[in-house]
């Protein structure tokens, strides 16, 4: 059985979830994280995050897979994937991670989204340890560096649904996650970017993501992030 490491409000594991979710294939959790010090994914992950994936080996060992990227890539290769049908007006999940034709443009949009989210998580915790960006010109430029990110994803989504038409694909659900961590942590006016704002409401009643919402969460890892 797969196993996944990491606290419920991630929204690095979120994409985790969701993607289990919408590929059909079961899996476990250990959803202790790195604030936790005995967390079993601190001595698996040597980066000392989460996201981490264990999978069952032909050989009887197990797999170890670190980052959501690369957990991505190796779940849409799974053999026991089935893609989950959704009742209503849902698009079905899109069968691979990337398309060759679009692949280099989906890589760099999903990079363009990670900065913004890492960025974003940086202003978090640090804010957490006392530290804001009137302080710390390096932390203005993360808030200035997520900004940029945002408003471009923002007009290369622009009026469509989902980045490919007809497909919920890993970049539409790391989006959500993302979109739904900056409102749940307040960290950014996501209602003022209207394409990503209408694709997230878009795509809120999707079970995979009402399921995994940071509202549900029961392991936040964060002390002060219990709202
Ligand atoms: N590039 C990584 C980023 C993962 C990441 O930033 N995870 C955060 C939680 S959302 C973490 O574990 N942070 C640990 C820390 O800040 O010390 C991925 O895609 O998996």
């Amino acid at each position: 059985m797969l196993k996944l490491y990491g606290h419920d409000t991630s929204p690095y594991v979120r994409r985790i979830r969701v993607l289990l979710v919408e590929l059909g294939l079961p899996f476990v959790r250990d959803s202790r994280s790195w604030t936790v010090a005995d967390a079993d994914v601190l001595t698996l992950n040597p980066c000392l995050r989460v996201p981490a994936l264990e999978a069952p080996r032909s050989d009887g060992e197990r797999q170890l897979l670190l980052d959501s990227r690369i957990i991505a890539a190796f779940l849409y290769e799974q053999p026991g994937r089935a893609l989950a049908t959704w009742p209503g007006d849902h698009p079905p999940p899109a069968p691979t991670l990337f398309q060759s034709r679009t692949r280099w443009d989906d890589e760099n949009a999903l990079s363009i989204l990670d900065a913004a989210q890492d960025s974003l998580i940086n202003l978090f915790v640090l804010e957490l340890d006392g530290i804001t960006p009137a302080q710390s010109p390096y932390l203005t430029r993360q808030l200035a560096r997520a900004e940029s990110c945002l408003r471009w994803l923002d007009s290369r989504l622009g009026s469509d649904d989902t980045f490919h038409p007809g497909r919920f694909g890993y970049l539409d659900l790391a989006l959500a996650c993302s979109l739904d961590w900056m409102l749940f942590r307040e960290r950014y006016p996501v209602r003022q970017l209207r394409n990503l704002a209408r694709a997230l409401d878009r795509h809120a009643e999707r079970p995979s993501l009402q399921q995994t919402h940071p509202r549900l969460a029961q392991n936040t890892a964060l002390p002060k992030a219990e709202k």
